[in-house]
């Protein structure tokens, strides 16, 4: 960190020896998985810098926007939108959930056999070493597994800002109007927060700064389908991580400035792997920071992963939102078609992202497809099987992971993906 932020963190209420022993963990992993790849863009040097200062310079920025009015919205899911945030003039930053933290005093609260991505949003919470969870003036649960769902139930109880959104679980008419009156009820709590009400010039505005900065991960995923690679999958979901919580147009143009980089490697032919290395589209549950154990794995084992099939990845970002609307009603419309894409797995009947899997793997000309399930994630797990069995019958050879957060079985999974990759070869 490039100052010393010990005064702030302890403003923020936390647990300075935890939150020590959590920075500690952070570097280490960061250190070790990240700073010893070969051949990284040299604009990967502002990730590393954001990286070194996630819980230093960004939460600065943060406490420096609520000093001057702004208000602080934390959120664990893709369909909290930001751009109703943004433009009642608050901050929307997504919370941690990609560590295991404090787990005994979790398993007090949550059943053992409960997702590592909710138990962690607890560990970080109970634990009190979640700088963004401190800042934030409104926590927005969301009514999406059952995991998640139950678990907001207790949260309530250890938080005193937490805000619930209902979500529809089928993709109807009676879903989409539900989603509608969600995002408008949405809208009124944030205009409450904030006492600013948007206007169609802010939510204009915010739409396009959303776009912009999806756009720009856009332009660095269809980059990755150049054969050799210029960008490691860990570095591209690091983009991907960092979309949640950094400043929109800094990390804009930060990704734009990559992508530019990207271009001349392509150019130049130049890669961060061979080429035909075997290429891999992971598809599942979302990697938040800093879980980075299954792409580490894949590529220290002779494979590039060149998309993700995920909502830190393509899921969360694939789709803009029309901001071609003169009136705030026009464009809550366009919000609503926008995040009613989203094709995560608690919907039911849920084929979209079949197709999307399919569409992915073509064009990234991925050789195999990793799914990636956490223990005890129900919505993923059960969609693993069909997904499996329907790219196998197109011939995309497909592995099923199921894991957790733990190092236990990083010998035991690098076995089995070391074997798919040599299958792919
Ligand atoms: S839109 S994927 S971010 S809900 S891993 S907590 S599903 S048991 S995270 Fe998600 Fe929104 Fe969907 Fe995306 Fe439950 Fe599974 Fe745990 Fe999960």
């Amino acid at each position: 960190m490039s100052e010393d932020y010990r005064g702030m963190w302890k403003d923020l209420g936390l647990d300075l020896d935890g939150h020590d022993a959590l920075l500690n963990v952070l570097g280490g992993a960061y250190q070790d998985i990240y700073l010893a790849q070969k051949n990284r863009p040299e604009g990967m040097g502002y990730f590393d810098f954001v990286m070194s200062e996630v819980h230093g310079l960004r939460i600065r920025e943060l406490l420096d926007e609520k000093k001057a009015g702004r208000k602080i919205v934390g959120s664990y899911c893709v369909f909290v939108p930001e751009e109703i945030a943004l433009a009642a003039n608050a901050t929307l930053v997504g919370l941690c959930s990609g560590a295991d933290f404090a787990t005994a005093e979790v398993e007090k609260l949550l059943p053992r056999n409960t997702c590592a991505l909710i138990k962690s949003s607890f560990g970080f919470k109970l634990g009190k070493v979640c700088p963004y969870l401190e800042s934030a003036d409104m926590i927005v649960g969301e009514n999406t597994c059952d995991g998640k769902k139950k678990a907001y139930e207790s949260l309530g109880h250890l938080v005193n800002n937490l805000y619930v959104m209902d979500l529809p679980q089928v993709k109807s008419d009676q879903g989409r109007a539900l989603l509608k009156s969600e995002y408008q009820r949405f809208r009124t709590a944030v205009e409450a927060l904030t006492g600013v009400v948007i206007t169609a010039e802010s939510l204009k505005q915010a739409i396009q700064t959303v776009n912009a900065k999806r756009a720009a991960i856009h332009r660095l995923s269809i980059l990755r389908k150049a054969d050799p690679a210029p960008i490691s999958g860990l570095d591209a979901l690091l983009a991907n991580q960092v979309f949640f919580y950094d400043n929109p147009a800094r990390f804009t143009a930060s990704v734009n400035k990559i992508c530019d980089e990207l271009e001349k490697r392509i150019a130049e032919k130049k890669g961060v792997f061979p080429e035909k290395t075997p290429r891999i589209l992971i598809s599942g549950c979302p990697q938040a920071v800093p879980n980075w154990k299954l792409p580490f794995i894949i590529e220290t084992s002779g494979a590039v992963i060149v998309g993700e099939e995920s909502c830190v990845g393509e899921r969360g970002t694939r789709n803009l939102t029309d901001a071609s609307g003169k009136t705030v009603e026009e464009m809550m419309e366009a919000i609503v078609d926008r995040y009613y894409q989203v094709d995560c797995a608690i919907f039911t009947p849920n084929p979209q992202r079949l197709e999307h899997i399919q569409e992915m793997a073509a064009a990234y000309e991925a050789d195999g497809v990793i799914h990636y399930g956490l223990q005890f994630c129900q919505p993923y797990l059960m969609e693993s099987i069909p997904v499996e069995k329907a790219l196998e019958e197109r011939s995309i050879p497909t592995l099923r992971i199921e894991t957790d957060y733990s190092m236990e079985d990083v010998g035991q999974l690098k076995t089995r993906i070391e074997a798919f990759v040599e299958q792919l070869r």
